[in-house]
């Protein structure tokens, strides 16, 4: 898989190299490109934004630095790849919420280019613009903001590239996670056995493949119900989250 981050802090996704990402990196799998938007100003200031069009607070990315930026991203001069082949993400927090499922989604993909925006976001057009030439997906970490997409682009390639094939050593690790099947993982436990007078629950040290199954799925639900019951509503058979059904 091929990644573009285009971005005014390229330096900040340095980081990816030390990660999990940065073994898939050496080995080919991903590659990853950073490009410093201010590259593709013309004035002496290196400008990316200004005011806003209506007046308001706060200031907006102008268009031509994107354009010209992600016209250079997709002209493949890098990575050889078309844009009919490329996903253009938006960080933003008007966007779609990121799940599990468009992690799966994206991870299939070829070639990402993420977009940090960074103020009070990038002039519309640029999004009018690249939807009328690719798919574009504004998408969103949650419902709170952040000062710019570097943070939110940095979780999303984690969440995609560990599902990336032969990113991860072990693939089975990834089938009993959290959001895998709807419900939040079990509880898990490791030596000692006894800790500061807490115990592992005996049904873990008893050999019972089918006990252990069936408390781990219990556990499963408890904790789904209790921290996060809007999960349960979108799942067959499970009453939306109804306590009496569940206790
Ligand atoms: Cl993707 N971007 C920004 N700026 N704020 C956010 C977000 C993204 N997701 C949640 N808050």
């Amino acid at each position: 898989m091929r990644i573009d981050i285009v971005t005014i802090f390229p330096s900040f996704f340095d980081v990816l190299d030390l990660s999990l990402l940065g073994k898939a990196r050496d080995a080919g799998i991903l590659s990853v490109a950073t490009h410093d938007l201010r590259n593709f100003t013309h004035d002496r200031h290196r400008t990316v934004d200004d005011t806003p069009y209506g007046g308001g607070a706060g200031m907006v990315m102008k268009p031509e630095p994107w354009g010209e930026a992600l016209d250079h991203v997709l002209a493949g001069g890098e990575s050889g790849l078309t844009a009919s082949a490329a996903v253009l993400v938006i960080p933003t927090p008007v966007g779609e919420i990121f799940t599990q499922a468009d992690a799966h989604e994206l991870a299939a993909e070829q070639h990402l280019i993420f977009a940090c925006g960074r103020y009070e976001g990038i002039d519309e057009r640029v999004t009018d613009h690249y939807a009328a030439r690719m798919r574009v997906r504004p998408i969103s970490l949650g419902d709170y903001v952040l000062n710019g997409g570097e943070v939110a682009v940095m979780a999303m390639i984690e969440a995609i590239g560990r599902l990336v094939p032969g990113v991860i050593g072990n693939p089975d690790s990834l089938v009993e996670e959290s959001h895998e099947d709807g419900l939040l993982e079990y509880p898990s436990y490791t030596k000692p056995a006894s800790w500061r007078g807490l115990d592992v629950p005996p049904v873990l040290l008893s050999g019972n493949h089918a006990a252990i199954a069936a408390w781990r799925h219990e556990q499963q639900r408890v904790r789904t119900r209790d921290r996060r019951p809007e999960l349960l509503a979108g799942l067959p058979g499970e009453a939306g989250g109804n306590r009496d059904t569940h206790p």
